[in-house]
This record gives structure tokens, C-alpha cells and sequence, in this order.
């Protein structure tokens, strides 16, 4: 296992970087997308509070999972890598975490934020969130206030956004609690403090969102009932050392997949992504759409479902998408505005507010670069309305969102024109080396930074 980096060489680049896509071309031969973003995150955190040496292969070695990383070096976790994905954990049990001496910025990542935000409530020492101006700039009073009701202690803006200033509390109650929002991420905060809780802890869930937290609470030897709609922990117990293996994301894949779709003579395999069934909503809809994608080799990954994935070019047709998709699509769904803005037809999305916040509103963001290029996009409050047909080239700002950025990259494939796309280096959060894969297998991205 090699050094650990220095934490300098972890954190997020200063610099602006831009795509220039050219268009055209489709997609050939095969590639493994890094690790799962979701699952490298939790992977860390109780990794770290566990008993034991826990080892981790697939680790995604992003900005964001970075984040979750060095913040638990910062609470006296050794941890050795990442070496090509490889880490080696040293447990230091659930009450052995240090206060870190300073805020922790966690920069991007909403993930690390609202799942420490739980975490970090029941310890014996205070500490401070930070992020970057979009973190800073996301709700989290979807965590702050029932962690309030388990008896935390934690100050935000009087917008509710972070800072988070987590007072730490050893007096954490168990609670029941009904979210009213799908999310995975409120859903983990909770569990994880309800580690920590007096009694039981229960979260109900308005729809099924991953389950990553559930499955590795298992794996890790912590007991998780689910009853009806209520999935729950019992605080007091302990986490056993085990070996972990990180799936390719399917976040990830999902470019790849619309690419291919798209891309008239394409034939591109994808290795080892994650199948998890509260994650693949994207492939569902656009099998729905009329792509041809093949799942092959169904098999287990340390708890987690994987599959390789055969995909064709394939002519899409838009759709109505089933609502009870979207929660288990939700990072997917600027791919798929491409997707549908290459189809036959109209595709509407409805049920998805809560695209509008994430690392950018995604509905305004992607409906006005539809737009910059020629596309009849009409974002709705939940949703959007899109008439498929030709894409012409164009200048597109992604805001910085990693997402916003892939998407509009994989459009080159059926644009008429050259894409330019400004604000994509934090493509890096979620998938360094994208530039080079993508090229790999048939896309012309030229990179380009300016300081
Ligand atoms: O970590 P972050 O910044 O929130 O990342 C995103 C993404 O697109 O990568 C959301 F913008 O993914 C979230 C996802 O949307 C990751 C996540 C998780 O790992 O639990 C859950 C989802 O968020 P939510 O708010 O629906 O719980």
C-alpha cells in the first residue's frame, strides 16, 4: 500500500478548466467507470468506526470521496492509499474519533456533509462543516432539524445552509421519524446517529432510495431491521472490520450508456457496474425509451449487485417517465435530458424538485443549455419538458456541476456542431480521468485550464 497523499494534493483545483467537444463519432470496445461515489463515501465512514482493519478495493479516488477521507485522517483515522483504488483502514471503534482541530471542508460534496452531520452528532467533541459556494448553498435543515429532535445540537446560516456547527452531544435520543423528502442522504444522517442514540432509531421513507447505508451497516456486522415501511438501528453496538468492494458507479456508466445510445454504430461494454435495484432507475428508462442494453454476467460484489453492461445504438422515443423511477434515477437525469433531447418525440419528467437542488439546479441548468444549442426544453417547478430532434453546437456553462458538464459532453455525439462547455473541473468530485476514457472509447474532448 502506498503513502498517503498530502491532504493538499487532495482538495479541490482553483483553476477553471472548459471542454471543446467535437461532433460526432460514436462509441466502441469497453471500459470500467471508477468507483461508486455513494458507496466509496460510506465505505470510509465505517471503516473508520469500526473495530478492526477494514480493506477496500474500487475506491473512488474523486474529490468528494477525498473529502470524506481526509476529514476522518483529521479525526486520527490512519488510513493507508488510495493505491489504484486500494485502501487499508484502521478502526478506531465507534467512540475512538479525535475533534479535528479546525473546521472540516468537506468542499462539494452534499454526501459527506449530511452523512457526518449524523455521524459527528453523537460524539463527544464539537466541530464545524464547511463546503464550497455551492455546498454552502444547499438545504440542510433536512438534516439539521430531526437530528434537533435525537437531541443534537447543531448551528446553521439563517438560510439553513452550512456552516454546519455540530455541538457535539454523548445524550443522542432514538426517534421515529417520517422524511419528508426521498433521500438517501437524510436517511443515512440518521441511521448513522442513530449508532450513537439511546433506543431505537427509525426512518420512514416517503419512496425507496438507495440502500448502500443498510447493506454495509450489515456487512460490518451492525444489525438493521426493516419493518413495513420503517428501517431501523439500535444504538450501543459495535462495527466488525471487513474487506469491501467498490462497483463501478452507475452515476458514472450513465453517460456511457446515453452515449452509446445515441451515437448511431456504437457497441460499447461496460464493466462491473453497480446493479443495486434502488439505483438503476436510469437503465430502466431508457430501455423504456427503446435502448438496447444488455445485462450480462449478473453477479455479487461484497453485498452490492453487478453486472457487465452490452449496449447499441439504438433510436429512442420519448416518454412520460414513470414517477416512481425518478428517486432511483435521480443523479441520472441530466444524461437523460440528452437522451430524450435525441428521441422521437416528447419526454416529460415530473415528481423531480429536488433537482433543483443539487450541485446546481439541475432543471434551469440543463434546460438552458438544451436551449444554447437548439433543443425545445421547458423546465417545469418539478420537472421538464423536452421535444427531441437535432442538437447544433454551441457554448454551454455547466456551473460547475460535474454532471451538468458529462452530459453536455456526450451530447457532442448527435450534435451538428462544436460543444464548448465552461466550469468542468469539478468533474473531478465524481470521475477523475473522464476525458481520457471517453476519448478512449470514441468522443473528442479537448480539455483545456485557466488559472
Ligand atoms: O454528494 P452530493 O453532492 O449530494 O452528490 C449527488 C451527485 O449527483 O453526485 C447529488 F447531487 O448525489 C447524491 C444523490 O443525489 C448522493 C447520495 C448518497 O450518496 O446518499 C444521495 C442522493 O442525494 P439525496 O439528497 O437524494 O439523498
Amino acid at each position: 500500500m502506498g503513502a498517503a497523499a498530502p491532504e493538499s494534493e487532495l482538495t479541490t483545483s482553483s483553476k477553471k478548466s472548459r471542454f471543446r467537444v467535437k461532433s460526432g463519432g460514436r462509441l466502441t470496445g469497453s471500459l470500467r467507470v471508477p468507483g461508486d461515489k455513494s458507496i466509496s463515501h460510506r465505505s470510509i465512514m465505517l471503516g473508520a468506526i469500526a473495530e478492526g482493519t477494514t480493506r477496500i478495493s474500487g475506491f473512488l479516488e474523486g474529490e468528494d470521496s477525498l473529502a470524506t477521507l481526509n476529514a476522518f485522517r483529521r479525526m486520527g483515522v490512519e488510513i493507508e492509499g488510495p493505491d489504484r483504488g486500494g485502501l487499508v483502514i484502521h478502526g478506531v471503534g465507534a467512540d475512538g474519533l479525535k475533534a479535528p482541530g479546525g473546521p472540516l471542508d468537506l468542499g462539494n460534496s452534499g454526501t459527506s456533509m449530511r452523512l457526518l452531520s449524523g455521524l459527528l452528532s453523537g460524539q463527544g467533541f464539537g466541530v464545524t462543516l464547511s463546503g464550497d459556494a455551492s455546498l454552502s448553498g444547499r438545504p440542510m435543515r433536512r438534516v439539521t432539524d430531526p437530528l434537533g429532535l435525537m437531541g443534537a445540537s447543531i448551528g446553521t446560516t439563517a438560510a439553513g445552509t452550512a456552516p454546519l456547527e455540530i455541538h457535539g452531544s454523548a445524550n443522542l435520543k432514538g426517534i421515529d421519524y417520517r422524511m419528508p423528502v426521498a433521500s438517501a442522504q437524510v436517511k443515512s444522517c440518521l441511521l448513522l446517529a442513530g449508532l450513537y442514540a439511546e433506543g431505537e432509531t427509525c426512518v420512514r421513507e416517503p419512496a425507496i432510495t438507495r440502500d448502500h447505508t443498510e447493506r454495509m451497516l450489515a456487512g460490518f456486522g451492525y444489525p438493521v431491521r426493516h419493518s413495513a415501511d420503517r428501517i431501523c438501528v439500535t444504538g450501543g453496538g459495535s462495527l466488525k472490520a471487513c474487506n469491501l468492494e467498490v462497483p463501478a458507479d452507475i452515476s458514472s456508466a450513465a453517460f456511457f450508456l446515453v452515449g452509446a445510445a445515441i451515437a448511431e454504430g456504437s457497441e460499447l461494454l461496460l464493466e462491473h457496474v453497480g446493479m443495486n435495484p434502488t439505483r438503476d432507475g436510469v437503465i430502466r428508462i431508457l430501455r423504456l425509451m427503446g435502448a438496447d442494453i444488455e445485462i450480462l454476467d449478473p453477479r455479487d460484489a461484497g453485498g452490492e449487485p453487478v453486472a457487465d453492461l452490452l449496449v447499441h445504438a439504438a433510436k429512442l422515443k420519448g416518454i412520460q417517465i414513470p414517477p416512481d423511477l425518478v428517486p432511483l434515477a435521480i443523479d441520472e437525469f441530466p444524461a437523460l435530458f440528452i437522451a430524450a433531447a435525441c428521441a422521437d418525440g416528447e419526454t416529460v419528467l415530473t415528481g423531480a424538485e429536488e433537482l433543483r437542488v443539487k450541485e446546481s439546479d439541475r432543471i434551469q441548468v440543463m434546460a438552458d443549455g438544451l436551449a444554447q444549442l437548439g433543443v425545445e426544453a421547458m423546465p417545469t417547478a418539478d420537472g421538464m419538458r423536452i421535444r427531441g430532434g437535432p442538437i447544433n453546437g454551441g457554448r454551454v456553462d455547466s456551473h460547475g456541476d460535474h454532471r451538468i458538464a458529462m452530459s453536455f459532453a456526450i451530447a457532442g455525439l448527435w450534435a451538428r456542431g462544436e460543444i464548448l462547455i465552461d466550469d468542468c473541473e469539478n468533474v473531478n468530485t465524481s470521475f477523475p480521468g473522464f476525458v481520457d476514457l471517453a476519448c478512449g472509447v470514441g468522443l473528442s474532448i479537448e480539455q483545456t485550464w485557466e488559472t
